[in-house]
């Protein structure tokens, strides 16, 4: 294999993946991307980005122009062709909370049967520790060839945010472990072909998988105690994002923002993975896992304050209308994965209220599918209580005279607390003093 200008198959083209690939291909090499959605393929074959994310759209017109980079749902005769293969498939978690590999182990699967000698297979899909050593490499050998000795092993996960994905791939510090040296120093020259930030090699496959697990396990610590601080500042009349801004201010607190969950593919996902990671050795994670129940507890605490501010305004939740504002997992993105909105529309509709949510970024069939009335900002604002789910930045200019009904719950610290004191407005908010 050349290793100066080696062919690059990319197994999965979705919020990573399809990045991924338009990076590759405008530093110069051959890549082949890989998926199912025919639709998908169509749109990226025409120099056209099936996602929204800034500056995506112009990067796979251009790696398509220069004819570097091609779809296709054909993954065996894409691995025979390739010298490296790099599967970043989603690693959803199933109903028992624990990670659902089905993806990841179809493609290795795929790959195993256009494998060759000298080859290199790199997992960027987020994956419990232990899963490139005890699933993927056995899948891969089933080609015959040998881990290590035939074909290299590499993980590197990645690492970037939604809204910002294409400056922190290219800026973001990278991990790369692989099954050897010889493993991680090849991915290490290709990563460096995309970016410009520090490569970090870790000492093996399982160190890199932990990397990328704590990652998000620690933003999901730390968000619980922002929401436990939180709900107890409610109770005794603090407001907490002003406790927590100038606590803030010390040079080594860095507490989070409270808020009405944990939404994402993310945050919500990856700690049961060390969770199960744990119990599999027969150790337990309480610290993580009581965490997790606390961001997920989040729309029962935002239903009880919803249901405090009606009963202020002498209304029951059973006979109201709720309006959402904001459905996506959070401000500014068009995802709706796992977000909060969620249960909390459920636990609404199971109360009796009738829930109505409107987003300026999500469409009326996701609002749909989340179990809403989509409506027009108008009609959300005209409900019995105006609830604010997601920060968008399009909600930022609110006034307390445009909530028709006079019954606000804000789970988000956009607003200014100033505005909504001593008006005629029932508020109540996550982290907000009691009024
Ligand atoms: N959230 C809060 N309070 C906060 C921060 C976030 O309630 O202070 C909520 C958000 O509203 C959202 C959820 O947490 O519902 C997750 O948001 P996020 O911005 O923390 O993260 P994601 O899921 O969009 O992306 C994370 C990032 N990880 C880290 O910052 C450590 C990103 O870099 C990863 O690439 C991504 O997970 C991933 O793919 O793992």
């Amino acid at each position: 294999m050349s290793f100066n200008n080696p062919k690059i198959a990319i197994y999965g083209l979705g919020y990573i993946g399809l990045p991924t690939a338009a990076l590759f291909a405008t530093s110069g090499l051959k890549v082949t991307g890989v998926a199912r959605n025919k639709k998908r393929l169509e749109l990226i074959n025409q120099g056209k980005s099936p996602i929204e994310e800034p500056g995506l759209d112009e990067l796979v017109a251009k790696a398509v122009s220069m004819e570097n980079l091609k779809a296709t749902d054909k993954g065996e005769a894409s691995a025979e062709e390739a010298d490296v293969m790099i599967v970043i498939v989603p690693t959803p978690m199933d109903k028992f909370k624990r990670a659902d590999l089905d993806a990841v182990k179809s493609t290795c699967k795929t790959i195993s049967k256009g494998l060759k000698k000298g080859n290199l297979v790199i997992i960027e899909s987020t994956v419990p520790q232990g899963t490139c050593q005890n699933i993927v490499i056995p899948i891969l050998e089933e080609s015959g060839l040998k881990a290590g000795d035939d074909f290299g092993v590499a993980y590197t996960p990645e690492r970037a945010i939604p809204n910002n994905t294409l400056y922190e791939m290219t800026h973001n510090a990278r991990v790369i472990g692989g099954i050897d040296d010889e493993s991680a120093d090849m991915a290490i020259t290709l990563y460096q072909r995309i970016t410009e930030g520090e490569i970090i090699k870790v000492s093996n496959l399982i160190t890199a998988e932990t990397v990328k697990l704590i990652e998000n396990t620690f933003r999901d610590v730390n968000i619980a105690l922002a929401n436990e601080i939180a709900m107890i500042c409610e109770g005794i009349g603090v407001d907490a994002i002003e406790a927590i801004n100038t606590a803030n201010h010390h040079p080594r607190v860095n507490i989070h923002t409270p808020g009405p969950g944990v939404g994402g593919h993310c945050l919500a996902i990856d700690p049961y993975f060390i969770v199960e990671t744990a119990e599999e050795h027969g150790m337990e994670a309480p610290i993580i896992r009581t965490c997790r129940n606390t961001n997920e507890g989040m729309p029962n605490h935002v239903t009880k304050l919803i249901i405090d501010a009606l009963t202020e305004a002498g209304k029951n939740l059973r006979d109201s209308t709720i309006g959402i504002l904001g459905v996506a997992y959070k401000g500014n993105v068009d995802d709706a994965r796992e977000t909060p909105a969620e249960p909390l529309i459920r636990i609404l509709k199971e109360k009796g209220a009738d829930v109505y949510a409107h987003d300026p970024l999500v469409s009326d069939n996701q609002i749909e599918d989340l179990g809403a009335i989509p409506s027009d900002y108008e009609v959300a604002l005209g409900c019995d209580c105006v609830v604010l789910v997601t920060e968008h930045d399009f909600y930022k200019d609110i006034r307390p005279e445009m909530i028709k009904n006079k019954v606000f719950v804000c789970t988000r610290s956009i607003l200014n607390l100033d505005d909504y004191k001593n008006n005629t407005l029932i508020f109540k908010g996550v982290g907000k003093p009691n009024n």
